[in-house]
């Protein structure tokens, strides 16, 4: 567990900024409340939202950036921190101010495009590049793709596949990348800033135009639009629009107007759901200003001849998008509110939360209970006593439905599932996990689960394979310890009702447990049946991916080689999200 220790001040204004609100307040904007955020930059992957934002560290007096951040959600309220997937230190030849970057998928890779000081020398923009939207990132080339001293780069991918990259502070700059998107053809253009274009700046010697930085491009209705920071100092959000990606530019107005105690703003607009989203940055959170800033979003409707409605900031921010279902693994850092949390990488992969002390809690809003829970699973970790998670409903002084003892494990990152019963969640329900205990640090959590059903919680169904169409099956129908599981045919068969229990096991035959042989925790590890025996090697939790994963060895349920015949053979290896890792509920 990292002990990082936040200004007594801030623990203090966040508790009573909360004690502020009404128990029923719908008070989570902005999106992260752990660390401050900025820079916000969405992009879609797989039906989640990620963004990316820059870090302000705590009592910063200038823009004190290191590292880069990224968050995602599959309904725009519940954020899981995906920690630090890119900083300062990837690019060898920076040595300073992690500002604004902007990422995008392109050739099944993601790039992230970043100004940063290049050491010695003045502002240049670098270009990092992974497998993976929540990295880790690399620095895609060695240097500088392009260096002028501007910043703030925003990439685009016109319908024709020509891609753009766009940035500049005092001025405005394009270049036409290449398609592999770490080169660029031509020399960058500047965009001409005239008051037609960008707007009218009044009292600035040298600056005619409302263009400060951070420009947002994109088409829609086969009209581009550019959103910027506009006038300086404060900023307020500013949008023109354009028959090409390359202009010429009209200056349509204002989007948000300046408000929230910082003097920047910093605007990303992405479509999700079937609702349209902008995202920004504000002082909002206790401690919060200019150099100490925070992600926020609001959901807005085009008018009907495609300009922009003007917005204001709130506390409440978007509705949901969707649902959170609590029958599959949720990460304990998936928040819609988080008081007195901090976040840390954990030792079985992802992130856990940690830091938790008496009182502390984390609210997920709008989770699907359906017709009722009956027992709530969570991993955790205490080198300490332990504590107890409470889970209420409505709020952090709503109804109690379960509460589970957290024992001491010996260690901040020894891992341990702790089960309890849960009664009366129904329906859909804002969650609050309160953790309670002694004095100072209680336990630390990786990630919890409900489970549904019965009295017992039980459910049974068939696993189908996602990428082979057949179910997950136990061979010949032997009852016989060690007997293999592999994939068949769909069938009525005994050996392919699969009940999961609210421990975590899926069992067949009654007394039989899906096991990973051995207890193996190695790539390849033979998926078996055997007596049930309560071991976390018999402990499985099922992602809203439709992945299997074995507790014990933080590995997937896999089908040998991709293969789809009749008798592949079922065995544990690295969760990678790929098709014969998927199992669907049949
Ligand atoms: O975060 C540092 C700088 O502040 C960004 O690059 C600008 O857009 C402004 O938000």
């Amino acid at each position: 567990m990292q002990r990082r220790r936040r200004l007594l001040a801030w623990v203090v204004g966040i508790i009573s900024a909360l004690a502020l609100l009404p128990a029923t307040a719908k008070a989570d904007n902005p999106i992260v409340q752990h660390i401050y955020t900025a820079d916000p930059a969405p992009m879609l992957h797989n039906g989640r939202v990620y963004v990316y934002t820059g870090r302000d560290e705590d009592g910063s007096t200038t823009f004190t950036m290191r590292e880069w951040r990224v968050f995602s959600s599959a309904d725009m309220v519940n954020w899981t921190d995906h920690g630090v997937p890119m900083n300062l230190g990837t690019f060898a030849w920076a040595d300073a101010n992690a500002w604004a970057g902007h990422t995008i998928a392109r050739n099944g890779k993601f790039y992230w495009y970043v100004p940063v000081r290049r050491r010695g020398g003045g502002m240049a923009i670098g270009v990092g590049v992974s497998d993976s939207p929540t990295g880790p990132f690399r620095d895609a080339i060695g240097r500088p793709l392009v260096e002028n001293g501007e910043i703030d780069p925003h990439a685009f991918i016109d319908d024709d596949g020509q891609a753009y990259l766009y940035w500049g502070n005092p001025n405005l700059w394009y270049v036409r990348l290449n398609a592999d998107m770490i080169s660029f053809s031509g020399s960058p253009t500047k965009i001409p800033l005239t008051t037609a274009g960008f707007g009218t700046r009044t009292g600035h010697p040298t600056r005619p135009t409302l263009y400060e930085e951070a420009p947002w491009v994109y088409k829609r209705n086969g009209l581009y639009y550019m959103i910027f920071a506009a006038q300086c100092c404060s900023e307020f959000i500013a949008y023109s629009t354009a028959p090409s990606p390359t202009g010429p530019w009209t200056y349509r107005g204002t989007v948000m107007p300046t408000q929230g105690s910082s003097f920047t703003n910093h605007p990303g607009i992405v479509d999700f759901k079937g609702g349209t989203y902008f995202f920004y940055h504000n002082g909002a959170l206790p401690g919060g200003g200019g150099y100490t800033r925070s992600v926020a979003i609001e959901k807005f409707t085009y008018n009907g001849d495609g300009t922009i409605p003007r917005l204001t900031m709130t506390s409440a921010g978007p509705p949901p998008a969707d649902s959170l279902n609590p029958y599959v693994r949720q990460e304990a850092e998936t928040i819609a509110w988080g008081s007195g949390i901090e976040t840390e990488p954990a030792s079985e992969g992802g992130m856990n939360i940690g830091s938790l002390q008496n009182g502390d809690y984390t609210k997920v809003r709008n989770v699907a209970f359906g017709t009722g829970a009956s027992s709530f699973t969570a991993r955790v970790a205490s080198a300490t006593t332990g504590g107890t998670i409470e889970v209420r409903l409505g709020g952090v002084t709503g109804t109690v439905v379960g509460r589970c003892t957290v024992p001491s494990t010996g260690g901040w990152q020894t891992w341990r599932t702790v089960t309890c019963p849960v009664s009366g969640a129904s329906g859909n329900q804002d969650v609050f996990l309160r953790y309670t205990g002694g004095s100072g640090y209680l336990f630390n959590v990786n990630w919890w689960q409900f489970s549904s059903g019965g009295s017992s919680g039980d459910v049974t169904s068939r696993l189908r394979g996602v990428g082979s169409n057949r179910c997950v099956d136990v061979e010949k129908a032997s009852t016989a310890l060690g007997t293999t599981v592999l994939l068949w045919d769909c069938g009525t068969g005994a050996n392919q009702q699969w009940t999961t229990t609210p421990s975590g096991e899926f069992r067949v035959f009654g007394d039989r447990c899906l096991d990973a042989y051995n207890s193996g925790t190695t790539n390849g590890t033979s998926v078996v049946i055997w007596s049930c025996n309560g071991q976390d090697n018999q402990k499985w939790t099922m992602g809203s991916d439709g992945s299997i994963r074995n507790v014990h060895a933080g590995l997937c349920l896999d089908a040998d080689g991709a293969a789809t015949a009749n008798g592949t053979r079922l065995i544990l290896w690295t969760c990678n999200g790929q098709d014969n890792q998927k199992w669907i509920r049949v």
